[in-house]
């Protein structure tokens, strides 16, 4: 699987053939909205630093708690409102630089919500290295907000309207089923699931379990092989805008240890000290005009014979479902694709 997802990112493999939709990539320097999501942030928003943290099973609190929004328009280069199986997301990183100097250590690798529980609980197992992983996720909405009314400085969440209040924040960080639909992982440890992120922060410049220097940048390179975040994210560039959610269950309060001042916190684009390391989206990705294959405007014989010459050859331009692999479900989908014009 690794040597495929690998195939279809590197442009140097896509085969410059006829007139098919061919890889766009685009660098977001800047976000268009960055927000702390926490509950006692007094200026929604308008934030310099966006802590990253949680509070484990501490009631009228998400475990977790201190999240960070952000979003990229992406209108300009990749045209919004098509249907969504025109899109293809090559490859998504988002890069973040860290704010705070030597605050948290750095695990590259998933944890366990069983490592944050209380040593005396029955499901607890200890942590095998140390810190909590940095995770991105998709976004989930409530209350009636979507990503198009939700923006950078809304209120934070609904009922009950003065915090504390658990599992009643505006958007969330969130995993989604194969319709889309959104299910909150804010609560995970009270409700005693594992999830799997879109992506993990690495750090280069840092050893597993080393503290992280002011500055670092942390990068996340999102699974965009994963048929539910490709879903989202192909969404996304129909509405126009990528979302992000980082989370992390870094104990500020609770945990095994009752919780401490080791988590990390990032830079947004309203810090006079950000110097340009603002949250940063590297995208790469595909708009393709269907089954009409070779863009010509009409859909017939060329494009099929053009698809299946791209098939046959394992061509990554003939992932025409965007799950990283050629194989007999891209045929399936370009022949009914094909069938309906
Ligand atoms: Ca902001
Ligand atoms: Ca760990
Ligand atoms: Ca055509
Ligand atoms: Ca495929």
């Amino acid at each position: 699987m690794k040597t495929q997802v690998l195939a279809a990112s590197g442009l140097g493999l896509f085969l410059t053939a006829a007139a098919t939709a061919q890889p766009v990539s685009v660098t977001y320097p800047v976000p268009t909205l960055d927000r702390w999501m926490y509950p006692f942030g007094g200026q929604p928003g308008r934030e310099t630093s966006i802590p990253i943290f949680g509070a484990i099973e501490i009631p009228g609190f998400d475990d977790r708690d201190g999240q960070g929004l952000f979003g990229f328009t992406t209108t300009a280069e990749v045209p919004a409102g098509l249907p969504v199986a025109r899109y293809r997301v090559v490859s998504a990183r988002l890069t973040l630089t860290v704010s705070v100097d030597n605050q948290f250590q750095y695990d590259p690798s998933f944890d366990s919500f069983r490592s944050v529980l209380l040593t005396s609980d029955p499901l607890y197992v200890a942590d095998t290295d140390a810190g909590k992983p940095v995770e991105v996720f998709g976004v989930g909405y409530r209350n009636g907000w979507t990503a198009q009314t939700f923006g950078e400085y809304n209120t934070f969440g609904g009922a009950p309207i003065i915090p504390p209040s658990e599992g009643a924040r505006n958007c969330f960080s969130a995993i989604f089923d194969q319709n889309g639909v959104a299910t909150d992982v804010s609560r995970q440890v009270r409700q005693r699931f594992d999830v799997t992120p879109m992506a993990t922060g690495q750090i280069a410049a840092v050893s597993p379990g080393g503290w992280v220097p002011v500055g670092t940048k942390v990068v996340f390179d999102l699974d965009v092989c994963e048929p539910t975040s490709q879903a989202y994210l192909r969404k996304n560039l129909a509405d126009g805008q990528v979302r992000l959610m980082v989370s992390s269950l870094f104990p500020a309060q609770g945990g095994p240890e009752g919780g401490s001042g080791n988590y990390s916190a990032y830079y947004t684009k309203e810090s006079p000290l950000a110097n340009g390391n603002t949250a940063m989206l590297e995208l790469e990705a595909i708009v393709s005009n269907g089954a009409d294959f070779n863009n010509d405007g009409f859909v017939n014989g060329d494009d099929y014979d053009l698809f299946a010459s791209f098939f046959d050859a394992a061509n990554p331009l003939a992932d025409f479902n965007g799950d990283c692999f050629v194989n007999g479900d891209d045929y399936d989908a370009f022949a009914e694709a094909f069938d309906q014009g």
